[in-house]
């Protein structure tokens, strides 16, 4: 029998629509066209007739090829792959797929940002969305989660007040993809629960380098159930193997211009290139007898359990290794739904989750047009499906038998699950209480992990959070909203609200008890969170010219491309240059087609001594500099050296060291000739490893 993740391809297959190359055009009944170009006319010159029925056909489909895009979450980009668990987590869940270490389980994830509409910019500051649907032997799993750990409102029947607010406004339906507007900061200041994920939002994981390379959440505590009906609490956690790294400021926002489609190309070039991306599935379990022996309620889901507290387990790994073939049918009209748990996996009472529970589902219903969209090929199970569920827009199965149950006519099928099988059984929860619409004085405290999370960060990281309040605030043109947000910062933490005061221009608050000075998680800050330390898939911008050091070229590429990452050739037109020895070598691209914010790190080879091959060109310049200023790794070999004097305005001081290889912040030289040394390769592959390289010179990030 074929394995879960070939079941899925096949059914996947079986749905595909017939070859275009098998035959002629037809209409939608098949019946063959011979002219496509012009409609049926009243004389060639005279009107359109109704009876044109492949013209009315054509412009109808096509007037009705657009649905409602998501209410949130509109931009995404997904990729099918599996999953497959280490060892049997048997001893906490009874889940099918999380058993045996043999099994695969075919996974379609979707990424997305959250604001924006669907042809919005990758690059925004945002949350990302990262949902997976596990199709399981036991039917759909859906981990709906997003690249923070916590949320911003902790009961879901605020979630429309809250989206109203972060959308673009409602008189003019400005800003596109974007935060920095009065009426979110409005909302946050009015609404201290939002601080945590809002302290996030400000962070660098706002603003991801690449799907490929950023973490995934649950968020809420969920409860795995094992097969003797023991609960045990759970927080989900995907981790990157390539590690987290993230964009400043500064490029993600070039990056909108320059390439709007950068992290979704970015998956999709990954993954038809072999480089697929790999997340490792951790969970935090929490005994049931511990449920109360936190500092803050882990029904509360704008709270994180500090890795330090409850370490993360390693469970399992996922592999995305296909892309959809068709983005409308797999990516957009994929439907998550929290609710769709399989046995062993089962709900807290989160109140935001119990509203997600009933959200998903409801939305589908609009987005896609009915209540049959579980029968489309992205969102069948691999499980079968047999129930008594009848008709509906768009009803595509042809059931046969009764409808109806309890039933003698059709044998009494389809008949219950019996015991011992894979029935879901719900979590015998006892629950008792009074009718009442009150927060609980545990979800309280809103403080507390903002300022476990500022404490958490690097020096580099504190600086680029304070830059992004100043950004964001900066924007909102009232005053009140501004001084009342900063208010709040300075509970948080006196020196990041004293920090953006001043940037935005109102008073510093008097000292606030800040709320926890010593508390820190260094699981938080993204220098944990280098992962394998590989440079696989980074992008390497070689500069290049006609007279470079062919012998540097050639050393530097043979060595990045061994390390697995990309190297690119560009030069100031497309074609060829040629190298010192004569020959000719490609250019990869112009560089007026691109820039530095689509590359990782750049290369300068020298070329004739005394003449650098690129300074004269102003966009090669440009292109170093901005690479500098963004902390990106900077090479350079012999005469190209030379041109890193255009860096010394942005604060490098160039050694004067000669023929020596030099790493000062990011930029390694040498100035030998020849082809570029072990040390200096070494040396280079190091410094694109650690990604960035913070506190150069005066620049701001
Ligand atoms: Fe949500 C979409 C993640 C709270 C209601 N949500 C959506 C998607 C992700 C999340 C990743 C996109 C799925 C896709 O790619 O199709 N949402 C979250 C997380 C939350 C969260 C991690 C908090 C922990 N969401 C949340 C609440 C509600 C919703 C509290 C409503 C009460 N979310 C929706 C929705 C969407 C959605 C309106 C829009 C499109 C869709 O569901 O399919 O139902």
């Amino acid at each position: 029998m074929a394995s879960p993740a070939d079941r899925k391809q096949e059914q996947r297959e079986a749905s595909k629509a017939d070859d275009p190359a098998g035959g002629p055009l037809t209409t939608d009944q098949g019946v063959e066209v011979d002219h496509t170009d012009d409609s049926l006319a009243a004389g060639e010159r005279g009107p359109t007739l109704m009876e044109d029925f492949h013209f009315r056909e054509k412009l109808t489909r096509f007037d009705h090829e657009r649905i409602p895009e998501r209410v949130v979450h509109a931009r995404g980009a997904g990729a099918y792959g599996y999953f497959e668990p280490y060892e049997s987590c048997a001893e906490f869940t009874r889940a099918a797929f999380l058993q045996d270490p043999a099994v695969r389980t075919p996974v379609f994830v979707r990424f997305s940002t959250v604001q924006g509409p669907k042809g919005s910019a990758d690059t925004v500051r945002d949350v990302r969305g990262f949902a997976t649907k596990f199709y399981t032997s036991e039917g759909n799993y859906d981990l709906v989660g997003n690249n923070f750990p916590v949320f911003f409102i902790q009961d879901g029947i605020k979630f429309p007040d809250f989206v109203h607010a972060v959308k673009p406004e409602p008189h003019n339906d400005i800003p596109t993809g974007a935060s920095a507007h009065d009426t979110l900061w409005d909302f946050v200041s009015l609404q201290p629960e939002t601080l945590h994920a809002i302290m996030w939002l400000m962070s660098d994981r706002a603003i991801p380098r690449s799907y490929r390379m950023m973490q995934g959440f649950g968020v809420h505590t969920f409860r795995f159930v094992n097969a003797d009906g023991k609960g045990t609490f759970v927080k989900f956690h995907w981790k990157p193997r390539l590690g987290v790294h993230s964009l400043v400021w500064d490029e993600a926002q070039e990056c909108q211009g320059r390439d709007p489609d950068f992290n979704r190309r970015d998956l999709w070039d990954a993954i038809e290139a072999g480089e697929y991306p790999e997340w490792e599935l951790g969970v935090q379990l929490v005994p049931e007898e511990d449920e109360f022996a936190f500092d803050f309620d882990l029904l509360d889901p704008t709270k994180i359990i500090p890795e330090e507290q409850v370490p993360v387990r390693p469970i399992g790994r996922m592999v995305l290794d296909r892309n959809p073939e068709n983005f409308f049918a797999e990516t957009e009209q994929v439907a998550f739904h929290t609710a769709n748990v399989v046995p062993g996996i089962d709900f807290t009472n989160d109140p935001l989750l119990q509203a997600r529970n009933f959200s998903y589902l409801d939305t589908q219903l609009i987005r896609l047009g009915g209540p049959n969209f579980s029968q489309l090929p992205v969102n069948r199970p691999v499980a079968p499906v047999r129930n008594n569920q009848r008709d509906g827009y768009h009803q595509s199965a042809i059931h046969s038998g009764t409808n109806y149950f309890p039933n003698s006519l059709g044998g009494g099928c389809p008949a219950h699950a019996g015991a011992g099988t894979g029935a879901y059984t719900h979590y015998a929860e006892r629950v008792d209480g009074h009718k009442i619409r009150r927060r609980s004085p545990s979800f309280q405290d809103h403080y507390s992990q903002p300022a476990m999370f500022w404490n958490s960060m690097a020096d580099w990281e504190k600086q680029h959070i304070v830059e992004a309040f100043r950004f964001e605030l900066g924007k909102v043109g009232a005053r009140t909203v501004r001084a009342r947000t900063v208010e709040h910062l300075a509970q948080v933490d006196g020196e990041l609200a004293t920090q953006v005061a001043r940037g935005v221009g109102v008073p510093v608050p008097s000292a606030a008890e800040a709320a926890s000075k010593s508390a820190a998680s260094p699981a938080l800050s993204l220098e944990s969170l280098r992962g394998d330390g590989s440079i696989r898939t980074r992008q390497i911008a070689v500069l290049v010219t006609d007279g470079v050091d062919a012998e540097q070229i050639t050393s530097v590429r043979e060595r990045l491309a061994a390390e697995g990452a990309i190297v690119e050739a560009l030069a100031a037109t497309d074609g060829t240059i040629t190298g010192s020895d004569g020959e000719t070598y490609a250019v990869d691209r112009a560089l007026p087609t691109v820039a530095s914010v689509l590359y990782d790190a750049v290369l300068l080879p020298g070329g004739p001594v005394g003449t650098p091959p690129t300074a004269a060109d102003p966009d090669a310049v440009r292109f170093v500099r901005d690479a500098f200023r963004h902390g990106k790794p900077v090479g350079a070999l012999g005469s190209g050296v030379g041109v890193l004097s255009a860096l010394e305005p942005e604060g490098l001081t160039l050694s004067t060291e000669f023929q020596r290889v030099v790493t000062d912040q990011g930029v390694v030289t040498d100035t030998s000739p020849g082809p570029a040394s072990e040390e200096f390769l070494t040396a280079f592959v190091d410094t694109i490893a650690a990604h960035r390289h913070w506190g150069r010179g005066p620049v701001r990030h």
